[in-house]
């Protein structure tokens, strides 16, 4: 395992782009970050979409209409999927994450709340294809909320999406959340927040590739880099070289790698897509997925789709 992620991570920061995936950042304390990141008041994704949540509760149960199995995917606490539980009253609940462990422990706490449904956890990796045979005949409704669906590529975003309306059966649906393209200084604002948490969260992907690999990036050589990019609609963060910096990665056996970085050289962590609804919902469509209703905040900051099959 250490090997691979050494081998993995020496390809992408030795690349002509250096970069660090964003899977990084998301070890304990970086899970508590993006936590405090979405209480921010300049981050305005969460709050936004539990507004449309609510605000549309009646109308988003009206269109989901029937639901055998809510598939949360990227279920984490599983507060967001719980919270559809009476509105959509599922039969089956199947929270989906990369962590089993705090996922077993959230579900076996909803179990005790609402025995009526038939809940599990698996472990997944949502960059890979997902399949659930054995649900084939019953009506799914995927859940995808909190834009996480920006930090895929558009062209892994087609993919993903032509994965799960296969995966309906013709009898199915996503309900997803996704970030819209706005003003780039509320934009920018969201991902340099003054308190510096996103900073920190950013950061702290160093501290976990230094105890998962044991290189020696050292925090006060970089800096925390976040843009609106807007001929690309996405936000970027980067790490930014405060002075000329080698790093060592560690080799079992050989000899051990240093990477050299110039003062202002970036290494880049994360994409966060922003769509407008035309173009999501067009996205939506060309994967297979019919009716597609949806729902916004007055500013129009933010999107709740409701897609079927
Ligand atoms: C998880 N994801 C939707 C967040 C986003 O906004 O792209 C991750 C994040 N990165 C910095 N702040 C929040």
């Amino acid at each position: 395992m250490k090997n691979t992620l050494t081998e993995e991570l020496l390809v992408s920061l030795s690349a002509d782009k250096p970069s660090i995936s964003p899977k990084f950042f998301y070890d304990d304390v970086g899970s508590h970050l993006f936590d405090v990141i979405t209480l921010l008041n300049e981050y305005y994704p969460t709050r936004t979409e539990k507004w449309i949540m609510v605000a549309y509760r009646r109308e988003i149960a009206d269109a989901v209409a029937h639901c055998d199995v809510l598939v949360d995917l990227g279920a984490g606490n599983c507060a967001k999927g719980s919270q559809l539980f009476t509105s959509i009253k599922p039969k089956q609940y199947r929270a989906l994450d990369i962590s089993k462990e705090y996922l077993e422990a959230a579900v076996a706490d909803l179990e005790k709340q609402f025995p009526q449904i038939e809940m599990s956890a698996q472990a997944v990796d949502l960059s890979l294809p997902l399949t659930f045979p054995e649900l084939q005949a019953l009506r799914k409704v995927f859940f995808y909320p909190g834009s996480s669906i920006g930090n895929f590529d558009p062209e892994k975003a087609d993919q993903f999406f032509i994965n799960l309306a296969q995966e309906c059966y013709g009898n199915g649906g996503l309900l997803i959340g996704v970030d819209l393209v706005k003003d780039t200084q509320t934009l920018n604002l969201a991902y340099n927040d003054p308190l510096g948490v996103t900073a920190a969260f950013n950061l702290n992907a160093l501290l976990n590739v230094n105890r998962l690999i044991g290189s020696n990036f050292k925090l006060q050589d970089w800096e925390h880099y976040a843009f609106y990019n807007a001929s690309q609609s996405r936000i970027e963060m980067h790490l930014r070289a405060r002075s000329d910096v080698q790093v060592t990665l560690p080799s079992n056996g050989s000899q051990d790698h240093i990477i050299s970085f110039s003062k202002g050289d970036l290494i880049h962590t994360e994409n966060s897509y922003k769509y407008t609804q035309e173009n999501f919902v067009e996205k939506l469509r060309r994967a297979g997925f019919t009716d597609i209703q949806c729902w916004t905040d007055p500013k129009k900051h933010f999107l709740v789709c409701f897609a079927n099959t």
